[in-house]
């Protein structure tokens, strides 16, 4: 009988051992599952403002041709068209700008270029604004810029975003044009509220993967070759570049109509629906 006892309290205390292996094991593996969960908040909430901070203008500022493509076939000989150049930097230490173009003197030529709303009189008496001149031979309007003029610190500051300059040009040939942000262009901070050291927030030359230039293109979609006129010769073309993407070796930019790096079905149905026409 004692026999069977001991075996009886024996075997219970096997039970309640292995149950309380059990349980603890469960708490474990709740721990775990806690811990395993927490990491993955943590990652996607680190992921998510490692992304906010890649798409914010103060930590990503950028000077841009806006818009960034004009692309339009009845922009024709004669008629005019604006562009701007415009900053996403929200800082608030903005004390000037500066920017130069270059464009394709064959098919574009400079005729005005004005203030934007970023350094004004409006915001301070003292803004200047320095037109930079055309040069219609070479496609170049060289450096024009506004500046909070000062004497004695804090100088006058505004922020961002804002467009430094809108410049119009007119149409003189056919066919396309880079509108492209000169290496001089800067946009330029004053540090600890204008009283401390000047400084580029943006440098073309510096950051240039923070420059977007502009395009321009009067060409019919489909003429690749800008003979003006839609025809086998440019689907000759169009099959060679087929299938590639920007930095590719059968790579053609001019047979990507669309503007999207790559020489697609897209591509290929806009050079179909304006097969055989031709400039007027
Ligand atoms: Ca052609
Ligand atoms: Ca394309």
């Amino acid at each position: 009988m004692a026999g069977v006892r001991a075996e009886t309290f024996k075997l219970l205390e096997v039970i309640y051992y292995v149950e309380r292996e059990r349980r603890e094991y469960k708490v474990r593996k709740n721990l775990l599952w806690i811990s395993f969960i927490a990491l993955l908040i943590l990652s996607v909430l680190t992921g998510f403002s490692v992304n906010t901070l890649k798409v914010s203008a103060v930590e990503y500022p950028a000077i841009m041709v806006v818009p960034e493509n004009v692309i339009d076939e009845n922009l024709k000989l004669g008629e005019n068209f604006t562009v701007s150049i415009y900053t996403d930097y929200t800082g608030n230490d903005v004390w000037s700008y500066e920017f130069s173009l270059t464009y394709n003197p064959n098919v574009l030529g400079g005729i005005n270029v004005t203030n934007g709303d970023l350094i004004t009189k409006e915001k301070d008496p003292s803004a200047q604004f320095l037109p930079g001149d055309f040069n219609n031979t070479k496609g170049e309007l060289s450096l024009t810029g506004a500046v909070f003029i000062f004497i004695f610190p804090p100088a006058p500051l505004t922020s961002g975003p804002g467009i430094l300059a809108n410049v119009t040009f007119t149409v003189v040939g056919y066919g396309t044009s880079d509108i492209t942000i000169g290496d001089d262009t800067r946009l330029i901070g004053i540090k600890d509220g204008g009283s401390g050291v000047k400084y580029d927030i943006i440098n073309a030359k510096r950051d240039f993967d923070h420059i977007q230039h502009g395009f321009f293109s009067n060409k019919i979609l489909g003429d690749v070759n800008g003979d003006g006129i839609v025809d086998a010769s440019d689907l000759f073309d169009l099959g060679k570049a087929y299938g590639s993407s920007l930095g590719d070796l059968n790579w053609n930019s001019d047979c990507d109509f669309n503007r999207d790096d790559k020489v697609d079905d897209l591509d290929l149905s806009d050079l179909n629906e304006n097969f055989g026409r031709s400039v007027p």
